[in-house]
């Protein structure tokens, strides 16, 4: 059953939703307080969808249909699934370097997305028919462009469709406009409990609201994000399953204050269709007094967890499974300090599994650019390209975690010119080498002795000949045993390695 959503939400009501409709359009809360959002009746949750059905297909050319639309779609979904919309060249992840290969010259109008960098995927719409080659590109959004089952472009207020069984569209496909499902910019205690939104452009926008309450949701299928709450003050997400977000999953971008996060699940981040810019399946760009317990963030294009810069903030008892899919120099946690400035109250980073992190540079946690003040406790860290990197880090305490099975090293130690490495703690930790994997990895510079206190640990590894390796930045770089490293460390006193002192 298809309703609208209901308009003129006042202060101070409850706005009772019927399981099982789909109300369309978008929950207008903005500036609103005192508002409870929830659905009645046992029937499944409430749905709120900006996106409509798209009826009256014709076959326009081969398998492709094509019907009448009364708005642009951002989003375009066959049989409840985001299609992806046409783009040369077709198959994922094989970017196009030159413009001698692109088979119209009808570009205008077009999207380019481009690499701007190896962790950057940026957009920008084309108004002519030229196109800057200089980064690997791919287009989107021609009718030229539709070529493939899968894929759909709107030109002139027409909607072309060509579904993946080359069946016609008719009753299966919903397109949505550049609307969020739910906006609650700049409200006051506005509760979302048991409500499922999708195909938003964000699921629930809410920038700038203090106490939103998200509880017992399904967020799918977002343009941009889950739930945007940049400028946010005490959100609070619980019980929620946010999937298939194109950007990020729960986004804080400039500050979030005071939130927390729990027994939640992001998954899919930036995963939907072709590559699009993406951040981090949660992301806080900055804020402090966060807390993000008991999630589960899986299968991110590039950060699992991002809580930069963030003071007095904990990420703990939570799982990141595979990030790093699409874009590398990444993190499965990662936290950042680029203003170096010492952090006052310490970031926890505890109790948490972090696994499948790949690629040239996916790092399980990355404590970089002159992260400090953080805790690394207990947490469980496995089969990631990089175990773990303290970039320009300083007096950071990494103990009581399990390394495992990285596939180059377990900590890599880099240091940026005009930075200094000090004061980190690495004691009772457990390292375990499957596959000569180096433990660490240090350099460049003459201080690296004062990199950090190592001490306590226990190691195990099938060829502790590659133990360390240590760069001063002028001599080639040092391989140490671990014999050899003890020796010039002259740490790890009351360490082992293979049981052995
Ligand atoms: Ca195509």
């Amino acid at each position: 059953m298809v309703r609208p959503v209901p308009t003129g939400i006042n202060d101070n009501t409850t706005v009772a939703l019927e399981c099982g409709v789909l109300y369309q359009g978008t929950l207008d809360l903005t500036g609103r307080s005192n508002v409870t959002v929830k659905t009645v009746g046992g029937c499944g949750k409430a749905t709120i969808s900006p996106a409509y059905a798209v009826t009256g297909w014709t076959p326009y050319r081969g398998q492709i249909y094509v019907a009448r639309v009364r708005f642009t779609p951002m989003q375009v979904a066959i049989d409840g699934v985001p299609a992806a919309v046409a783009h040369w060249p077709d198959a994922p992840q094989v970017w196009a370097t030159s413009a001698s290969a692109v088979p119209s010259s009808d570009l205008a109008g077009a999207t380019l997305v481009y690499q701007e960098n190896r962790s950057v995927i940026k957009a920008q719409q084309l108004n002519s028919n030229a196109v800057n080659t200089a980064k690997p590109f791919y287009l989107e959004g021609k009718l030229w462009m539709l070529d493939r089952p899968g894929e759909w472009a709107a030109h002139d207020d027409w909607l072309y469709v060509w579904t993946p069984d080359g069946a016609s569209p008719e009753g299966r496909v919903w397109a949505a406009p550049g609307d969020s499902a739910i906006n609650a910019d700049l409200s006051a205690n506005v509760t979302i409990d048991g409500i499922k939104v999708a195909l938003g452009f964000h699921g629930i926008s809410a920038n700038k609201a203090v106490n939103l309450q998200v509880r017992n949701a399904e967020i799918a299928y977002s343009a941009q994000d889950g739930i945007w709450a940049s400028g946010s003050n005490r959100l609070a997400v619980d019980r929620t399953t946010i999937v298939g977000a194109r950007r990020n999953g729960i986004d804080g971008w400039y500050s979030v204050v005071d939130a927390v996060v729990t027994n939640t699940t992001v998954s899919d981040t930036g995963m939907v269709n072709l590559p699009s810019p993406s951040n981090a399946g949660i992301m806080f760009g900055g804020g402090a007094n966060n807390r993000i317990d008991n999630v589960r963030v899986m299968n991110s294009a590039y950060h699992g967890i991002a809580v930069s810069h963030n003071r007095d903030t904990t990420v703990s008892n939570s799982v990141v499974d595979t990030a790093c899919v699409r874009l590398t120099d990444c993190g499965g946690i990662y936290t950042s300090a680029r203003d170096t400035v010492p952090l006052p109250l310490k970031m926890r980073i505890e109790g948490n599994t972090v696994v499948n992190v790949r690629g040239a540079e996916g790092i399980g946690i990355y404590l970089d650019d002159s992260a400090n003040g953080v805790d690394v406790v207990g947490n469980t860290v496995a089969r990631n390209t990089k175990g773990m990197m303290l970039h320009s880090a300083f007096d950071n305490v990494i103990s009581n975690n399990r390394f495992e099975s990285s596939a180059i090293m377990h900590i890599a130690f880099p240091q940026d010119v005009g930075t200094t490495i000090h004061g980190n703690v690495v004691t009772h930790n457990t390292f375990i080498s499957t596959q000569g994997e180096q433990t660490f990895n240090m350099g460049p510079g003459a201080n690296l002795k004062t990199f950090a206190t190592f001490d306590a640990n226990t190691y195990r590894g099938a060829d502790p000949g590659v133990f360390a390796v240590t760069w001063d930045g002028k001599s080639n770089s040092v391989k140490h045993t671990y014999s050899q490293w003890r020796t010039w460390s002259g740490q790890d006193s009351h360490s082992t390695m293979n049981g052995a002192p």
